[in-house]
């Protein structure tokens, strides 16, 4: 039996996920649109603490650029749901990939009418996204890509990626609002290639920027795995830097279509080893991971609501259970053995001594000329007893 999700969980919810009506490139929907209200009063009523979006997901194209009233009587609606409920929206996103107009790109499009249009309706939904309490803006740039490389000056549209990043940053600042920018990264679909594809690119990027503080990333464990990448690993470098702002949960099966599947659904394994890092942090100690735990997945076509409402508790369920696993795994007086003797904490330990320096180090000969190479090259690893230990505590086999 999977535990119950509590509000103290921090789970998430986009709004697009349990939204999706499932057409695909090759088929119509097989679910009815689900109507905003409703979903929020299921998600909480599930327990998750927090649901997301993308202005189109609850305000139609149309009617943010032409009717604000219409806009404010249809926001009118959820806010009364977030109120009814509790529910609180811990981050937004704009929808800048779905209108033709993004054929080409938003901020990075070609075209600069694009550009120019792109920017407003990012600000409309950041100022949105204050006034409902977001912490995390998130910008995943679907569009921004290209599938002919010459018909892309790079450079150019890194330039236009980061003039309008810092446009928002600094409105950010001016405005003395507490929100930051994450930015998803995804290698590939819609776009034959998309700008920024990896958790490494993106970070890369936020080191150009002019108030890098205020920009991290969104990592989402598909958009990794597509691209053949150890999720947990991607996660940590960002954890490490202080660039993990949000996180994307769900499922995939390594290089292939974006599959979006329930959170564990994929590499399991991966999902438990994520699991762990999030909630026991690393092994010798450094930056912890406390937001959001958001789930980005979609329902499987095949199913009907039922499903929906089945997988959104599915996802939780997985979570909280790899947790109670993660969480024996750590306290397991074997696993603590085990690290010891595969010398993992060691790496927390400086390689030069408190006030050493390089010059000490060349002096000392135990380090090199008087070093036993050969019995250093013969020490016992111990890693696949630590591995098979993670295994046998994630098929709940270890005691
Ligand atoms: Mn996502």
């Amino acid at each position: 039996m999977a535990p119950t999700p509590t509000r103290d969980d921090k789970f998430s919810f986009g709004l697009w996920t349990v939204g999706w009506t499932a057409n695909d490139p090759f088929g119509a929907a097989t679910r009815p649109v689900l109507d905003t209200v409703e979903a929020v009063h299921r998600l909480s009523d599930m327990g998750a603490y927090g649901i997301t979006f993308h202005d189109d997901d609850v305000v139609p194209f149309e009617t943010t650029q032409r009717d604000a009233a219409e806009r404010t009587r249809i926001l009118d609606r959820l806010r009364k749901a977030l109120q009814d409920t509790g529910m609180q929206v811990p981050m937004v996103t704009t929808n800048l990939f779905s209108h033709p107009m993004f054929k080409e790109g938003a901020f990075t499009a070609n075209d600069r009418g694009v550009r120019r249009y792109a920017l407003r309706k990012a600000l409309l939904q950041m100022e949105l996204g204050i006034e409902l309490g977001a912490k995390t803006f998130v910008m995943w740039g679907g569009r921004e890509g290209s599938e002919v490389d010459v018909a892309k000056d790079v450079h150019g549209a890194l330039s236009r990626y980061k003039e309008a990043v810092d446009l928002l940053t600094t409105h950010i600042v001016e405005q003395g609002w507490d929100i930051r920018i994450a930015i998803e990264p995804k290698p590939n679909e819609p776009r034959g290639d998309i700008l920024l594809p990896t958790v490494g690119h993106a970070i890369a990027f936020t080191h150009t920027l002019e108030h890098p503080h205020l920009v991290g990333v969104n990592p989402e464990v598909g958009h990794e795995q597509m691209s053949n990448l150890n999720f947990t690993q991607g996660i940590a470098q960002a954890l490490s830097a202080g660039k993990l702002f949000h996180i994307d949960l769900n499922g995939q099966h390594g290089p292939k279509f974006d599959q979006d599947l329930i959170f564990g659904h994929g590499d399991l394994i991966n999902a438990f080893t994520t699991v762990d890092l999030l909630e026991n942090g690393f092994p010798g100690g450094g930056p912890a991971y406390d937001g959001p735990r958001h789930f980005d997945y979609k329902p499987l076509r095949t199913e009907s609501t039922e499903g929906v409402w089945t997988s959104a508790e599915a996802n939780m369920a997985t979570y909280l259970l790899l947790k109670e696993r993660a969480l024996a795994f750590r306290a397991d007086p074997r696993v603590q053995e085990a690290l010891q003797q595969a010398q993992v904490t060691e790496l927390a330990t400086p390689t030069l001594a408190e006030g050493e320096t390089l010059a000490d180090l060349v002096a000392d000969r135990t380090a090199f000329e008087d070093f036993d190479a050969d019995a250093s090259g013969a020490r016992h690893g111990g890693q696949v007893r630590l591995d098979q230990l993670a295994l046998e505590h994630l098929m709940g086999a270890a005691s």
